[in-house]
């Protein structure tokens, strides 16, 4: 018989949600979709269907392209650098931290894959969107 204890504290993972990302579909610069809805504990599993491309976070606006190594913004984080030139559909699980906007792109080329495009936001808001992130991005 399972304790009350740990019911509940099996109710979190339960209850986390899952996302899937794209990255570099079909040979392009994009990640898809471009953002998601994401609570405390969520998982989000990027997966690298081309190329050689990195999920690293990034600042909102000012020097977006290329993020650094490690990442920039509230909650860094980085993936490294994840090639699928070998076929091997490389992934990297992000376990969301917060519910504050957060913004990531690639860091590839000198942030060339950044400027055009190869960003995504985790959680943006009605200040903090996608679109502007995005243009910040190419603007950069
Ligand atoms: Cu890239």
């Amino acid at each position: 018989m399972f304790s009350k204890t740990f019911f509940f504290a099996l109710i979190p993972s339960i209850l986390a949600a899952s996302f899937s990302v794209s990255v570099g579909s079909k040979n392009g610069l994009t990640f898809d979709p471009t953002s998601v809805v994401a609570d405390i504990g969520d998982t989000i599993i990027f997966t690298v269907l081309s190329r050689n491309h990195s999920i690293t976070s990034a600042d909102f606006s000012g020097a977006v392209c290329p993020p650094p190594a490690g990442g920039a913004g509230l909650n860094p984080f980085d993936s490294g650098y994840l090639s699928d030139l070998d076929g091997s559909l490389p992934t990297f699980t992000y376990t969301v931290p917060s519910t504050e906007p957060q913004f990531a792109a690639c860091m590839q080329a000198g942030g060339a894959h950044c400027r055009a495009g190869m960003t995504f936001a985790i959680n943006p808001n009605s200040t903090l969107t996608y679109a502007q992130f995005n243009t910040n991005a190419a603007n950069s």
